[in-house]
């Protein structure tokens, strides 16, 4: 039996329509990193920060899993070994396709969190930092989302499925963001072939073996079938 661990990025959900963010007129090209992806931003104008995240959970509700979130989802149900799928991304769209077994490494627009107390609820669909913790009732509420400076969630877990990794997958991410950005080296050392499906070379396509360039809406359906016939 063998182990597929997947890492998917921005790419793969930019055929439903969400932006990427780092190419031409993404996400950080409308707005600084430095003012809605750290914490430090969110202290200086909680406001700004949720105003960017309840108009990208609005948008994200909008829109549907395309054919690559598909694949992936009849690869976990058809394929005979384990498939893992660690995202970076903030949406539902790998839930919404059908896959099960997710890592949301970076949080979720589908969750609140509480500066104050770490606790963890269900976000509604526009949040203030005014909204009270429903644990503790300080008024401190944020998006349940990993910013630059903080520890992505579930890492030990990570880890341990990449050393296990017979094959491992990155779909459309840039490499530019650590700790994903180091995944498929880790896993390529570990022992795992490794493979890149992006429309373009990453910022570390050397760490892969084997290289699909093109939409992720096109090619993953491809390599899906490909797995699946072997
Ligand atoms: C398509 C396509 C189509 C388009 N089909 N493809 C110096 C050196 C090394 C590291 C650091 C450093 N200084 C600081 C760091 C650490 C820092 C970091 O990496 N900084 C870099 C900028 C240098 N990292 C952190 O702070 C992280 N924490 C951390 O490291 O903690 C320490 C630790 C490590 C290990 C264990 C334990 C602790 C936290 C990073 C948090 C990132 N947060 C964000 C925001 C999340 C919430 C939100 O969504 O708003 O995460 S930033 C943003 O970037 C978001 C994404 O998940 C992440 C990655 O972006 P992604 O997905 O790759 O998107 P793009 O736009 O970059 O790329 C899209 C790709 O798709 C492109 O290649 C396109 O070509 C392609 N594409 N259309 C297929 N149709």
């Amino acid at each position: 039996m063998e182990k597929i661990v997947i890492l998917t990025g921005a790419g793969i959900s930019a055929e439903s329509g969400l932006g990427t963010f780092r190419d031409a007129g993404g996400i950080w090209a409308q707005h600084a990193v430095e003012d809605v992806a750290t914490p430090e931003g969110f202290t200086r104008d909680p406001h700004l920060v949720h105003r960017f995240y309840n108009a990208r959970r609005e948008k994200a509700a909008g829109v549907a899993p395309n054919s690559a979130h598909l694949a992936l989802a009849r690869l976990e149900h058809e394929y005979s070994g384990e498939v893992v799928i660690v995202t970076q991304n903030v949406d539902a769209l790998h839930e919404g396709a059908g896959s099960t077994h997710i890592i949301h490494m970076h949080g979720a627009l589908a969750g609140a969190l509480c500066a104050a107390c770490g606790h963890r609820w269900p976000a509604p669909l526009k949040m203030d930092t005014n909204d009270p913790c429903p644990a503790c009732s300080v008024p401190a509420t944020r998006p349940d989302v990993v910013w630059f400076g903080e520890t992505p969630y579930e890492m030990e877990a990570i880890w341990a499925h990449l050393e296990e990794a017979d094959l491992f997958a990155a779909i459309g991410t840039s490499g530019n963001v650590y700790p994903a950005a180091a995944f498929a080296q880790h896993a390529g050392r570990a022992g795992a072939h490794t493979v890149e499906l992006n429309l373009e070379p990453s910022t570390n396509v050397r760490d892969f073996a084997e290289l699909h360039h093109g939409p992720a809406g096109t090619i993953v359906p491809l390599w899906v079938d490909e797995l699946l016939r072997h």
